[in-house]
């Protein structure tokens, strides 16, 4: 009858509302996933290169917009399958301007590195991935990555011991950071990869699912990276040794 077919409308509706949500990971043209496939099919190392103008309590250079976007240029002609831009202010000396300069200029997915708390943030600024640290949301973990999707983000979601990677792990975020550096306390230790990488693997194998891992922090050499990637990580991300390295920088103008 004709509530029925009405109700058939209805579901149908639903289906395509749920279809669409999913689309944007498929149909992104700035997707993260397949740049990283496509490096690894070339046997090559995926690298995430970050424009960072400081860490806390530590000035590495002054990035104004315009210095931004040459840089990420010149890091996505050296082959990096993604942009990471901080927009921190205080602590970083980030800024939502470099972030656009730097998406504007390159054809790269780009990864907002800035401490979300509040679902607000998500209006500041289009990105492309938006980091989403778990040992900071906590329990709010779930409910930002879903808004995240939501609103056309792709989480990567970071962790750095096993609880704050097993909450991650039921959320619906396919991305996983792993950073190696203890936000508390700064240090940094490589073997925080090489100790969560099995817990993810495992966790993959059982659910028939399938993470992609990507290592954070203090890589400063060949070796550092070989370690992670030989580990099983798919994805390094890097940013003071590019820029300290000053290949990339001193092409900038002071
Ligand atoms: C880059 P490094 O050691 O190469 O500069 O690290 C990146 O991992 C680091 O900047 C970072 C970060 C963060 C910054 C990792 N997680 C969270 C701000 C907020």
């Amino acid at each position: 009858n004709i509530i029925q077919s009405t109700e058939q409308r209805i579901s149908q509706i639903k289906e395509e509302e749920e279809a669409k949500k999913n689309e944007y990971i498929d149909t992104d043209k700035r997707d993260i996933v397949s740049k990283i496939n496509e490096k690894k099919s070339q046997n090559k190392v995926a690298v995430i290169a970050e424009v960072k103008p400081a860490s806390p309590g530590k000035k590495l250079r002054d990035i104004n917009p315009e210095d931004a976007a040459f840089i990420a240029s010149e890091m996505e002609r050296a082959g990096a399958v993604a942009i990471s831009a901080l927009t921190e202010p205080q602590f970083f000396h980030g800024s939502i301007g470099n972030l656009e300069a730097v998406r504007k200029k390159v054809m790269l997915p780009v990864l907002r590195k800035d401490f979300i708390i509040n679902k607000l943030q998500f209006e500041e600024v289009r990105s492309d991935l938006i980091l989403l640290i778990a040992g900071i949301l906590e329990d709010h973990l779930e409910e930002m990555v879903d808004i995240a999707i939501e609103k056309g983000f792709e989480p990567l979601v970071e962790v750095h011991n096993e609880n704050e990677l097993e909450k991650a792990l039921k959320t619906k975020a396919r991305i996983i950071g792993i950073n190696n550096r203890n936000l508390s306390t700064l240090e940094i230790d490589l073997d925080t990869t090489l100790k969560l990488i099995p817990v993810i693997k495992e966790f993959d194998r059982i659910n028939g699912s399938h993470h992609i891992i990507i290592s954070e922090s203090g890589m400063h050499n060949a070796d550092d990276i070989r370690k992670v990637i030989d580990a099983g990580a798919d994805a390094v991300l890097v940013g003071t040794s590019i820029i300290k390295s000053g290949e990339i920088y001193a092409k900038t103008r002071e």
